[in-house]
């Protein structure tokens, strides 16, 4: 397993500033004026997410891409195989024992298999994937909304936030998770993918489901999504930052 190494804050600042730097030595223009970038330099300097909710509609869509846009090849970055004897019975079985548990402040805590979730209305979409190590890539992600997931379960009116807890640990036992609020979870693009470029998701990418939240960095698209859970804050979940990235220091609205 490709091990997630911390940046931390500092390295982090200096990521985003190089990834800034790249972009404007590639004269990229275009991709400057674009309201991401701007979100993405004012979340690296701090400024609070109510201000960065008057820069950046939050209803406002993602672009969405062409087929003649896709990359050759979605890159897979941080872990590549959760190798946990827990994940690689799941794929000895190719995910027909796997189970997707929602639950937390909902009425009605539910379990989907795969091929459920495969019967469930789907969203299919061409977005670009950004990642802060500096890498982007287009990909077709075909998927159900989150809402349809979310209308099922029925939650609670002091909910906030919808939790992905992961399938892979990191070298301390640490498992990823992430998290977005009601605003993000119902956004129509907002989808728990099951495909990527018309293939079954790959271990690489995260199989048998990961989210997509396209109007973010690519850190808060969990990939192996084991379970949902529905809170009304993140007290009680690891450093109670609401991302593995997020208790190291990444900003936790991470909008573009
Ligand atoms: N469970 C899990 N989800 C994850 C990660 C990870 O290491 N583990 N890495 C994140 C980061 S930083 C990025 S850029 C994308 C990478 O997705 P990809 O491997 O499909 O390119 O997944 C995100 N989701
Ligand atoms: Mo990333």
């Amino acid at each position: 397993m490709k091990k997630r190494i911390s940046l931390g804050r500092r390295q982090f600042l200096t990521r985003a500033a190089q990834l800034s730097g790249l972009l404007f030595l590639a004269g990229c223009d275009s991709l400057s004026q674009k309201p991401w970038f701007e979100g993405f330099l004012s979340s690296a300097e701090g400024v609070t997410r109510r201000v960065q909710r008057l820069i950046t509609p939050r209803k406002a869509m993602a672009r969405e891409f062409t087929e003649a846009d896709l990359s050759p090849l979605f890159p897979v970055n941080g872990t590549e195989n959760p190798d946990t004897d827990e994940y690689l019975a799941l794929v000895e079985n190719r995910f027909a024992d796997w189970q997707l548990e929602i639950g937390g402040l909902v009425e009605q805590p539910a379990r989907f298999s795969l091929a459920a979730l495969r019967r469930l209305p789907s969203r299919t979409q061409i977005t670009r994937h950004d990642c802060v190590e500096g890498w982007s890539a287009i990909g077709k992600w075909k998927g159900v909304p989150l809402s349809v997931i979310l209308d099922q379960v029925r939650p609670h009116p002091q909910t906030r936030y919808v939790v992905f807890h992961s399938a892979d640990p990191d070298e301390m036992g640490q498992y990823y998770y992430e998290s977005i609020d009601f605003e993000d979870a119902y956004h129509p693009q907002t989808i728990l993918a099951y495909d990527l470029n018309d293939q079954p998701l790959p271990i690489g990418n995260g199989a048998p489901l990961r989210l997509r939240v396209e109007r973010q960095l690519g850190y808060k698209m969990a990939k192996y999504v084991m379970r949902i859970e529905l809170v009304e804050n993140f007290d009680s979940i690891a450093d109670g930052k609401g991302g593995y990235w997020e208790d190291q220091g990444y900003e936790w609205y991470a909008g573009i």
